[in-house]
């Protein structure tokens, strides 16, 4: 059992804390057998100042909180392991991606950008997808994010970009939601953020599951190998069970039904051992073609298309384990972009350049001080020399004599051999501050995302520019945000001015490149972890029902049953009664009964409500007078009859019918 663990665990095991040998005491290990009452002068009298259980319980509580991040306050982390396919040795001195036989651990941590630590989770907004790797050789961090490109070139922008998007200062609203004036207005006014707004209004920022969500580590980095030679490299993060999305009107109600949506999704998940796991993909580009391309490659709001440079596919990461203590592993967590190891290095993208100032900086303040890589979750497998001492909650008592270097009295040599070496980049300029011009080109890529999308991501990219912008009190930033539509493209331009009430804008000619691996239609197809709802009710034919849920389930589906009230129907236990239940909390949903839901309009509402949705509807038994009474058409993904089994998981697989005429439905 001990050996199947992996190295972290095993590290992380010196400090749990066992529940088993758990007596109370206090921090100075004085025992407590009483902790209901203070210690008062008389039953009625006043609390005495020598109460030192009551203080340290009091002091402690008051002093809990830590600041939460600045940005990606709210995450949801898991361990993991990643193992390498074949090796890159000719590329990358970088053990954990030369020896395919290693399990490096890592820890992962998914998170929204704009909101605070308790917002919800379904909001329009990027997701983090920050990685940490505990590889021999030290820990190497991608901090990435679920969208290839972000809003600023030069982190010099970042304080003023985050101010934007964040709540207004003089009334802190609205909450993790960037449809306001000061948002738009800085987009407005600072074209370059437009490509990456293209992806906030589609549907990647409302994923389904951070499970089913792509990761990209953004910037050009390097791979540098024995010869010292370097090769440009954008790192992807891949989900085996594809992108999906939820629906815009959809995330509306999940806020309120479950703002843990997402989190509880992973968490769960990860419990059933339906493991999340995600393939890590390179783009490598050699360093003479750095000039080969209409964009550069330093420029941090551009991708490079997959047409142009293909993915390959170079190992898998698997989570396979939750945390224990949310506080102590998931919010003590501390990536930073500079976090690398021998055989990667940087790019001279601004953007990079200023993360690689700003993790250590926040994290100082976050964690109290410069030793929280001392913290379990961050520290590195492998030993740390160093002569770096003292400061705050410093827990190493170094033994020797000196801290200096060199010394002739206890060691402390550099490493022979495996230490970091930075690639010997020739660099020559004059200071300056001013953007390359090779940076100056903010609507192509914006064109070419646009051209990319199928029908349905048009319109659901046009519904999200008009709910957003429907939400800005300022007309000129309105206006100023319709004319940047107009040299991205004029079917977007002229729609979203249409429903804004201002007149077209100019348009530009734009190009009509595509690259259709930025599309979501093509995922893979499965209906494994997908969850659904069978409403039940008396009327119900539990040998139907049960055949049907024992083929989705033998395929990896979650049933849950649900009843008008709890307790059990036909035999059938029931997961949840009608009234705490919600089709947007499902991906598809059964009728297994019409002659007792049929009347009931919380029922013909949780159809009628997964129909508008496009999410896939069965009926068994009686089932089909409850898609009747609540008048939903005959449409795609509207399964029933003879082999229902299969039509209906691969209704499921197929994940919405964004096709449906949902006009067609009444309130
Ligand atoms: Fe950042 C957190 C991702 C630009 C400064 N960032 C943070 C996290 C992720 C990213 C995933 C959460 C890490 C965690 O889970 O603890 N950030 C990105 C990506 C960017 C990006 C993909 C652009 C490509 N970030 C960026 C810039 C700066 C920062 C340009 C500053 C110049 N980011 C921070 C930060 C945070 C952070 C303020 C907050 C907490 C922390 O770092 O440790 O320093």
């Amino acid at each position: 059992m001990y050996e199947k663990r992996d190295a972290k665990d095993r590290q992380l095991d010196a400090y749990r804390v066992p529940l088993d040998e758990f007596r109370m005491t206090t921090d100075q290990g004085i025992g407590v057998d009483h902790t209901d009452d203070s210690l008062r002068a008389g039953e009625r009298g006043p609390t005495l100042m020598e109460d030192f259980h009551f203080r340290e319980k009091l002091t402690r509580f008051d002093h809990e909180r830590i600041p939460e991040r600045v940005v990606h306050a709210r995450g949801a982390g898991a361990y993991g392991i990643f193992q390498l396919y074949e090796s890159l040795g000719d590329l990358t001195t970088a053990t954990f991606l030369n020896d395919t036989s290693l399990r490096t651990p890592t820890f992962v941590r998914f998170s929204t950008v704009a909101g605070s630590r308790g917002s919800a989770d379904t909001v329009r907004d990027v997701r983090g997808f920050a990685t940490k790797f505990y590889t021999p050789h030290g820990n190497f961090d991608i901090v990435g994010n679920n969208f290839p490109v972000f809003f600023i070139q030069d982190g010099i922008k970042f304080p003023d970009f985050v101010h934007a998007v964040k709540p207004e200062p003089h009334n802190e609203i609205p909450q993790a939601q960037s449809a306001h004036d000061t948002f738009w207005d800085f987009v407005q006014l600072q074209p370059e953020s437009l490509h990456m707004v293209m992806w906030l209004m589609s549907d990647r920022a409302i994923p389904r599951s951070f499970r089913m969500m792509q990761g990209f580590g953004v910037h050009t980095f390097r791979l540098v190998n024995a010869l010292g030679q370097a090769t440009f490299v954008k790192w992807h993060w891949r989900p085996v069970l594809g992108t999906y999305s939820l629906v815009w009107d959809e995330v509306l109600r999940i806020q309120g039904n479950d703002p843990d949506f997402n989190r509880r999704d992973l968490w769960e998940a990860i419990e059933r051992g339906a493991y999340p796991e995600y393939e890590l993909c390179v783009q490598l580009v050699p360093e003479s073609r750095e000039y080969d391309f209409d964009f550069d490659l330093l420029d941090p709001t551009k991708i490079i298309p997959e047409e142009q440079v293909a993915l390959r596919p170079i190992g898998k990461m698997t989570l396979n384990r939750n945390p224990q203590n949310f506080f102590a592993e998931t919010e003590q967590v501390a990536f930073h972009t500079a976090n690398i190891v021998p055989g990667i290095d940087f790019s001279n993208d601004p953007l990079l350049q200023a993360r690689n100032f700003s993790y250590l900086d926040t994290q100082l303040l976050r964690l109290g001080g410069p030793n929280f890589p001392q913290i379990p979750i961050n520290r590195p497998l492998n030993d740390v020399h160093n002569d770096q001492r003292d400061g705050f909650h410093q827990h190493m008592i170094h033994g020797s004599r000196t801290s200096y270097a060199p010394n002739s009295l206890s060691g402390g040599f550099p490493a022979a051999g495996n230490g970091y070496r930075h690639y010997q980049e020739r660099v020559d300029g004059v200071k300056i501050r001013k953007r390359s011009p090779s940076f100056d080109d903010h609507y192509s890529q914006a064109t070419l995302f646009w051209n990319s999308m199928a029908g349905w991501e048009k319109q659901h990219i046009v519904a999200a520019f008009l709910f957003e912008l429907g939400h800005v009190e300022h007309q000129h930033i309105k206006g100023g945000v319709v004319r940047h539509l107009g040299q991205i493209h004029p079917d977007l331009a002229s729609q979203v001015a249409a429903g804004l009430g201002l007149p077209q804008p100019p348009m530009a000619q734009v190009h009509s490149n595509a690259s259709p691996a930025l599309s979501m239609t093509g995922q893979p197809q499965s209906v494994a972890t997908r969850k659904i709802a069978i409403l039940m009710a008396d009327g119900t034919d539990a040998g139907e029902v049960t055949a049907l849920r024992e083929s989705l389930e033998g395929k990896g589906a979650i049933c849950e049953v649900i009843a008008p009230a709890e307790g059990s129907v036909a035999g059938i236990p029931v997961d949840r009664q009608l009234s705490a239940a919600n089709s947007v909390l499902y991906d598809a949903v059964v009728a297994a009964d019409g002659a007792a839901l049929a009347p009931l309009g919380r029922a013909q509402f949780f159809v009628k409500e997964a129909f508008k949705h496009g999410k896939a509807i069965g009926a068994v038994g009686s089932g089909r007078e409850l898609l009747e009474a609540a008048r939903l058409p005959n449409d795609v993904g509207v399964v029933m009859g003879d082999g229902i089994a299969e039509k209906f998981a691969t209704a499921v697989a197929g994940h919405r019918f964004y096709e449906r005429d949902v006009a067609a439905v009444p309130a």
